[in-house]
């Protein structure tokens, strides 16, 4: 994580926030003649807008033929079928994917929004004046516990990627992915191969940990160690609480998130999958795109800019559960069956897990305290919960991808 320290050099910093006033700010931005303004990129971006406007149709067509009726109201101009028909042409060749926690609750990872089985909706047990004080970084400087009885369900090792991660990894294995940008903290984007420089993981992840006062990094396994026994991990240098870097709000995200600023201009299509779009800065992410790029929101209901109405020219959605909707993207594109290879082959692996071994530290743990009942989790279809294991096809995906982030945080 790039917290801000006067050893460093400057760096932007960008605070995790919840709230959508900056995809206001950002909209106007994209309307306006700057960088991303529309005249700039109109010439440029005419031709794709054409073909999509061409293909709404035929791609309406090939939907209403498909068994799910009822996605086929809540596409927008063809959905599914024009972009995939962009995909087949060879005009998406830089796609960016935003993810959030809709990615993984077909591994059996609850998100936070969808009521009944959200995080949101089940917090009682966790004794919290109201739900985002989880991850609220002051909130944990006083009682630490509320996070940690969470972290113990979320922690990487007993869930699995699921058939969208591996959509999202044929995406660069057919070379057509530019990045992609998750808010999950679960880290099954790199347990399922994506390679560590494709990947940006906006809102950290358990993969390293530090104490939350002085930032002096803490072996992530050690920190996992305490946490999962009802320990505190103490910092060895002042004392304070380790916690692992997942991004609270209130702390500075990643620096690898400002790829974003390289990424965004260069993109051809942005996918956009199960999330709210309600976490700032990361939600105002989709509008910094060229508004003549296709965008396609892949999730169970309107989310950010597509709950106007009418939609921009070029956005297309694709309302429903996610990885059933993603089968269809798949089989449109021609890619099922490569998917499913993938996952059999990756899956019966054994895999790495993400959090590598541990260094020695002179102070593990401190006093124990009593913790309340984990999360409960469902079942997946694909993919889902395993127990964890090790090995991968791709070890190149295995390295930390935080590294930039973690180097920025040690003193
Ligand atoms: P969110 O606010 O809970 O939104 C999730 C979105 O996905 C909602 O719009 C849901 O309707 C949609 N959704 C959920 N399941 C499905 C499904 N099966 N099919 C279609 N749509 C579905 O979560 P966001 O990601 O938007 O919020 C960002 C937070 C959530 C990040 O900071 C994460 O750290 C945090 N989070 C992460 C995880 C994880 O790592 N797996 C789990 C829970 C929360």
């Amino acid at each position: 994580m790039n917290r801000s320290r006067s050893s460093q050099p400057p760096v932007p910093r960008v605070t995790r926030s919840a709230g959508s006033r900056l995809t206001e700010l950002a909209e106007r931005l994209d309307s306006g003649p700057g960088p991303y303004g529309k005249q700039r990129r109109k010439q440029t971006d005419s031709a794709l807008a054409q073909d999509l406007s061409q293909m709404s149709m035929s791609g309406q067509d090939t939907l209403n033929n498909s068994p799910s009726a009822s996605a086929v109201k809540s596409s927008s101009r063809g959905g599914l079928a024009s972009v995939a028909r962009l995909v087949k042409l060879g005009r998406c060749k830089n796609v960016v994917v935003v993810a959030g926690a809709g990615v993984s609750t077909a591994s059996g990872i609850p998100d936070f929004r969808t009521p009944g089985t959200g995080l949101y909706a089940n917090l009682e047990k966790y004794n919290i004046p109201y739900p985002e004080a989880i991850f609220n970084i002051d909130y944990f400087s006083n009682d630490p516990q509320p996070f940690f009885s969470l972290a113990k369900a979320l922690y990487p090792g007993s869930h699995r990627p699921n058939y969208i991660h591996y959509f999202i990894r044929m995406l660069h294995h057919k070379g057509l992915l530019l990045r992609v940008y998750t808010q999950n903290i679960d880290g099954l984007e790199r347990l399922c191969g994506i390679p560590d420089d494709k990947l940006v993981e906006a809102h950290g992840s358990f993969a390293t940990a530090a104490c939350h006062l002085c930032y002096t990094a803490y072996p992530a396994e050690e920190a996992k160690q305490a946490i999962m026994n009802d320990k505190l991990p103490i910092c060895t240098f002042c004392a304070a609480t380790v916690k692992p870097d997942v991004v609270f709000f209130g702390e500075d995200l990643p620096q690898r998130y400002f790829l974003n600023t390289q990424d965004f201009p260069k993109a051809d299509l942005l996918i956009i999958m199960g999330t709210s779009l309600q976490i700032e800065p990361f939600a105002s992410l989709v509008n910094t795109i060229r508004s003549t790029v296709p965008r396609l929101l892949l999730n169970r209901n309107a989310v950010g800019p597509f709950e106007k109405v009418p939609l921009r020219r070029a956005d297309h959605m694709e309302l429903g559960d996610l990885e059933e909707t993603v089968r269809r993207f798949a089989e449109m594109l021609g890619w099922n069956d490569d998917i499913e290879d993938l996952m059999r082959s990756q899956e019966t692996l054994s895999l790495p897990t993400l959090i590598s071994s541990p260094l020695s530290v002179d102070q593990t743990s401190c006093q124990s305290r009593g913790t309340p009942a984990g999360t409960e989790t469902s079942r997946s279809r694909a993919g889902g919960q395993r127990g964890a294991s090790s090995g991968s096809e791709e070890t190149d995906s295995e390295t930390d991808s935080k590294s930039s982030a973690s180097s920025s945080q040690s003193t």
